[in-house]
């Protein structure tokens, strides 16, 4: 039976939604949920819920109950990204769709790795499976823009954030100055979380003597960065403690260091090879916090995906650091209020 596209949107949807539980879990890997459908009734749910182990079809399939296993050959599988064609750390997950008989699998996005690319729609639709792609697929790509800039521009995704008082400035000059509340502090430890690198300057590193790490919210610290080329960050700072994974581009300091890499960034190009870099060892998601100096050399070379504003309505600093400027904010906006503090975030169109 074949529906119309509205009518397979809330089970793209609920995938969505499965998908987003494993946030901060699977990166690089794309954010997967799928469900099993007969009729109207959802027999089975899955999502991709740690980095290496198995896929959402997999635990989809394996959730579904002994009782209603025989209605499988006749549910319809959702999914939000194109079962994979390859062995990676699983089998295809097109083969188990295959192999379960499944006849009609509904997704959202085909899969851009180079491994999958429509390959496994092709194989579907070979073997005479009905295939329906592209429902809700900018939600779709929106949701894994991470994965979908990591494989295109090879390349994290870059988050630009900040945080202004009412007249625009980052601080004062030289002195750590809070400008958000308490609450709104969770959420951005809630940002870090789910971010696979946090990267700040030399200059906010020596004066904030940031731990760069997500105290105020649950799930896996993020690797650290700090740009360090003249090597001024004190030796007694946090960045500097060797207590978790941790980049200094900039001169090797003295001592014995086990989780901390002193990386040599070329002198062109020095943020496009550190981003490669990141890419390549398989970190999807950079989070920049600071300070402006560090935030506006990313902007002009057109490096960012998104910028998260937070800004203290009722502080007027009337002097100080001012924020970054850009030529122009990216196109899509939104907007939320957590007490005085207005959070903004703007971002390009997904890199599909
Ligand atoms: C799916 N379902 O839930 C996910 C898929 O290293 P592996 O074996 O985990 O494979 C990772 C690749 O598989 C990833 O780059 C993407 O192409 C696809 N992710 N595919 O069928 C899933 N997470
Ligand atoms: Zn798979």
């Amino acid at each position: 039976m074949t529906r119309s596209a509205d009518a397979h949107q809330p089970y793209i949807r609920r995938c969505f939604d499965l998908a987003r539980r494993a946030t901060g879990a699977v990166s690089p890997n794309p954010l997967v949920g799928a469900v099993l459908v007969h009729g109207d009734r959802i027999i089975g749910e899955g999502w991709h819920q740690r980095y290496g182990q198995a896929h959402a079809e997999i635990n989809a399939v394996a959730s579904v109950s002994a009782a209603d296993r025989h209605l499988i050959p006749a549910a319809r599988l959702y999914c939000n990204l194109e079962p994979c064609f390859h062995y990676g750390k699983t089998p295809p997950c097109v083969d188990l769709v295959l192999r379960e008989g499944i006849r009609q699998v509904i997704i959202s996005n085909t899969d851009p790795n180079p491994k999958v690319a429509g390959q496994s729609v092709q194989k579907m639709c070979a073997a005479g499976v009905e295939v329906v792609t592209g429902v809700l697929e900018a939600e779709g790509a929106r949701l894994n823009r991470a994965f979908f800039t990591w494989i295109s521009k090879k390349r994290p995704l870059v988050i630009l954030k900040w945080a202004q008082s009412a007249d625009g400035y980052v601080g004062r000059a030289g002195e750590q100055t809070p400008i958000s509340s308490l609450n709104t502090q969770r959420l951005t430890h809630r940002w870090r979380a789910a971010a696979d690198a946090i990267l700040v300057g030399a200059h906010t590193a020596r004066v904030d003597n940031p731990r760069l790490d997500n105290r105020l919210y649950p799930g896996a610290a993020p690797l650290r960065i700090a740009l360090d080329r003249g090597g001024i960050i004190p030796a007694g700072h946090h960045l500097l403690d060797d207590s978790r994974p941790t980049w200094i581009a900039g001169p090797a300091r003295p001592g014995r260091f086990a989780q901390t890499l002193f990386v040599d960034l070329p002198t062109e190009n020095p943020l496009e090879n550190l981003l490669e870099r990141l890419a390549e060892a398989n970190y999807a998601i950079l989070y920049v916090e600071g300070g402006p100096a560090t935030h506006q050399s990313f902007i002009d070379r057109g490096l960012f995906d998104e910028l998260r504003i937070i800004t203290n309505t009722e502080l007027y600093l009337g002097d100080g650091l001012p924020a970054a400027t850009l030529p122009a904010r990216p196109p899509h906006r939104e907007s939320s209020r957590i007490g005085a503090d207005r959070i903004d975030i703007f971002y390009q169109e997904p890199n599909r």
